[in-house]
């Protein structure tokens, strides 16, 4: 169930590398919080209560479709998110702790998004958690983006879209960047908040409070080192990784990119459409040389009512100029791929 192209990077860890981007953030992170307990080698695959049900995900929640979650059986998932480690690390009597490790999702292909990406999470028992957060977070992005950073904590109780069903007094932090238009834009950096009294019995401590918070490295180290493109972490260039040493934060000087190539990709609607599982198939075929696929065109025919889509598909190649023969094949892949798995009919 799982994919070739997602078991072939697990384990890889690029959190591991000292002189990798990613490597280099969870140091800074670190830092902020000298004393707790750490943990970088919790297992990737976890049942449904470790990633949802212990954290009061409802059964209905879009997350656990097999659509967005990568699922290994009926019972044991690719984590989606670092939080999937909290009631067992909460039960086992750690009374703070930041774990480290690569998460999976089922995902949108774009400059942003990758379907394994990096998360930190945090925990502390604390009598006050949400002044307590508010503190710890403050000064570690001050230490991540320097003093003068502007940074704003947005609250459930004033935006309701900001909530996770395992804490209460949710909240996200922006922070303030220049984009690559040179103007000023907020971007999410994290979630967190107070972990909700319901787990907190269910861990065994019924009358203590705590703390929690997950952050994305891959979000944070593409601002702060100037990464325009996520699937660059995974590249074994040395014009990349030669730019980066361990401890140092410096702006990535972007190297000439080869040229894209456009194909498109139309075809008629089977009944339970998932632009999700139409995105995987492409990137299992695509492997990393698709920059980007996205939807350019939506018909309905005027007599039957059938829809179509039309995908653009964008390829570039990440160390050398693709040939068109080679882009061809994989355009060939997918279209067969697509027919065989989602009962499309192409165009
Ligand atoms: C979570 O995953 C929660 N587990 C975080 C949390 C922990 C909240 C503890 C409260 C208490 P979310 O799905 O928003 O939340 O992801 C957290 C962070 O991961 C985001 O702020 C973002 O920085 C990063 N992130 C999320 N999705 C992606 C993605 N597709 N690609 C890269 N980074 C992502
Ligand atoms: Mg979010």
């Amino acid at each position: 169930m799982i994919p070739a192209s997602i078991q072939e990077k697990i384990g890889l860890n690029l959190f591991k590398n000292s002189n990798h981007p990613i490597g280099i953030i969870k140091e800074k992170i670190y830092q902020s919080f000298p004393n707790f307990y750490r943990n970088e080698t919790l297992p990737v695959l976890v049942n449904l209560d470790q990633n949802f049900n212990s954290l009061r995900i409802p059964d209905s929640h879009p997350s656990r479709k097999t659509s967005d979650t990568f699922y290994q059986d009926g019972e044991t998932v690719l984590r989606t998110h670092m939080t999937a480690h909290l009631t067992d690390l909460i039960k086992a009597g750690r009374s703070n702790y930041l774990i480290c490790g690569d998460v999976y999702r089922k995902d949108a292909i774009d400059r942003t998004h990758y379907p394994i990406f990096h998360q930190m999470d945090g925990f502390a028992f604390s009598t006050d958690p949400e002044l307590d957060l508010r503190e710890s977070l403050s000064v570690l992005i001050k230490n991540l983006f320097g003093h003068q950073v502007k940074f704003r904590f947005l609250e459930d109780k004033v935006r309701n879209d900001i909530y996770f069903p395992f804490t209460i007094n949710s909240c996200e932090v922006e922070v303030e960047i220049l984009d690559a238009e040179g103007n000023n834009t907020w971007v999410e950096i994290l979630g967190g908040g107070t972990v909700h009294p319901e787990i907190m019995e269910a861990c065994g401590f019924k009358n203590r409070k705590g703390w929690a918070f997950g952050l994305g490295l891959e979000r944070l180290a593409m601002k702060l080192f100037s990464i325009p493109d996520i699937r660059l972490f995974w590249s074994t260039d040395e014009r990349f990784l030669s730019q980066f040493k361990a401890g140092q934060i410096n702006t990535f000087t972007p190297y000439s990119k080869y040229p894209p190539c456009y194909k498109d990709l139309s075809f008629w609607l089977p009944e339970n459409f998932e632009e999700n599982e139409l995105n995987l198939i492409i990137r299992e075929n695509g492997q990393d040389l698709i920059e980007e696929v996205k939807l350019i065109d939506k018909f309905v025919h005027p007599k039957t009512q059938k829809i179509s889509h039309c995908y653009r598909i964008n390829y570039r190649g990440t160390s050398k100029t693709l040939l068109n023969s080679e882009i061809d094949q994989i355009q060939n892949l997918i279209r067969q791929d697509l027919t065989n798995k989602l009962q499309i009919e192409l165009r």
